[in-house]
């Protein structure tokens, strides 16, 4: 055992508080180091979802913007560094490991140069949409690639992202892939017999979707199979999380024959209480970089349909642990659903492997190991640089 093994580091972290995976996976982190000791303190502007803030070892610091005449955009960025450079210096922080790029990266950065914790490296975790979606927009991309050139570690939830980070970002930064994580005594299978915590017929197969509801989950592809294929058979969908899309669905859904085999239940905390009553977890994004809510689903023991794109493949092995199809093959997600819900034992067998995937590849524990092991990395190579001393 090496000294460092016994050390207790201080770290921060910065995260969305939004129902989002990155600030999932932001807090489950938290967790984790605050219960193996570590002093950790979270950043946002409101409570994380999830996070324990009476938790020992943990605390949070609210991120308060004030509002002023002459700001028609409150600058969010400033107000976060100003509150990272106090919690730095406060704390004395070790590390600093911020999710989602933008714009925590950059606030990092400059946090750093106010308190002039030069030795305190700058971690950046890319969650997808900051490098495939905002982070590449033109009015983003220059600070998008100078923030992570200044951070002196780069992670990425999946080889895919990594992948995109060159060709879209073209950043020569070294990035380190650690993928997302699940806790399987959490997500868990049911145990027999306890009754579906919506309304539901227990005898009718259950299609499930959970999201934020944004265009690149392809709800109307959601929708069209759930229709597709309850014409050919009785079938339930639940439909869990809002945003954009939400509404147009509900409007088909309700203008359908089916609304009554449909159930809308909102954002929700406990997708753990909600998942192992699904038959199939339907998830056919076009540019996912992981899909937590799919591991998720995997690991209570659900099947996963899907299109094989992204980083969705890295999750989900096709016609092992789900079904992938083609981007926009409809068809074939109501024939892979089909076969699903017609054939017990072939939902049972691949519900099966979804959870020994989850369970042997996405455990917790070595991703946890991997973070603390990049912070030592990190913080090691930057005392070696010497570069830690430029205050
Ligand atoms: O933009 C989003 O969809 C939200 C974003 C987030 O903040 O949760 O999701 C991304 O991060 C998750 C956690 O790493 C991944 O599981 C999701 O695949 C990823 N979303 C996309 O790439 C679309």
């Amino acid at each position: 055992m090496s000294p460092r093994d016994n050390r207790r580091l201080k770290i921060g972290i910065v995260c969305y508080p939004t129902t989002g995976g990155s600030g999932i996976v932001a807090v489950e982190i938290a967790h984790a180091l605050a219960d193996r000791g570590h002093e950790v303190h979270v950043i946002s502007y409101s409570v994380p979802v999830r996070l324990d803030t009476l938790r020992p070892n943990l605390r949070f610091h609210n991120v308060s913007v004030p509002e002023y005449a002459l700001f028609e955009y409150p600058p969010y960025s400033l107000a976060l560094a100003a509150q990272i450079a106090e919690v730095a210096c406060k704390f004395h922080l070790d590390v600093l490991h911020v999710h989602y790029a933008i714009p925590h990266a950059v606030s990092g950065w400059l946090a750093r140069r106010i308190c002039g914790r030069f030795d305190m490296p700058l971690i950046t975790t890319l969650h997808g949409t900051d490098i495939t979606i905002i982070g590449k927009d033109a009015s983003y991309l220059p600070i998008t690639r100078f923030s992570l050139e200044e951070s002196d570690l780069v992670t990425v939830v999946s080889s895919w992202l990594e992948g995109k980070v060159r060709e879209v970002v073209e950043c020569l930064c070294s990035c380190e892939v650690v993928h997302n994580f699940v806790d399987p005594d959490i997500f868990k299978p049911l145990d027999n017999g306890e009754p579906h915590p919506f309304p539901c017929d227990p005898n009718v197969p259950v299609l499930m979707h959970m999201s934020n509801f944004r265009p690149v989950k392809h709800i109307p592809d959601v929708i069209d199979t759930f229709l597709g294929l309850r014409a050919r058979m009785k079938t339930q969908l639940v439909l869990i999380g809002d945003g954009p899309e939400a509404s147009v669905a509900k409007q088909r859904i309700n203008s359908s024959p089916y609304a009554a085999d449909v159930q809308f239940l909102g954002p929700q905390q406990n997708a753990e209480r909600l998942l192992p009553y699904a038959d199939a977890f339907i998830f056919p994004s076009n540019a996912e970089s992981f899909g937590l809510a799919a591991l998720e689903a995997q690991s209570c023991g659900v099947p996963v349909i899907g299109y094989n794109v992204g980083g969705l493949p890295e999750v989900v092995e096709d016609g092992k642990t789900g079904l992938l199809c083609e981007v926009g093959a409809v068809d074939e997600m109501i024939n892979a659903c089909e076969r699903l819900f017609r054939d017990k034992d072939y939902q049972q067998q691949i519900g099966r492997a979804a959870r020994e995937r989850a369970v042997s590849q996405f455990s917790a524990k070595p991703a946890i190991d991997r973070y603390e092991e990049l912070y030592w990395q990190a913080i090691i190579e930057l005392e070696k640089s010497g570069d830690g001393e430029r205050t």
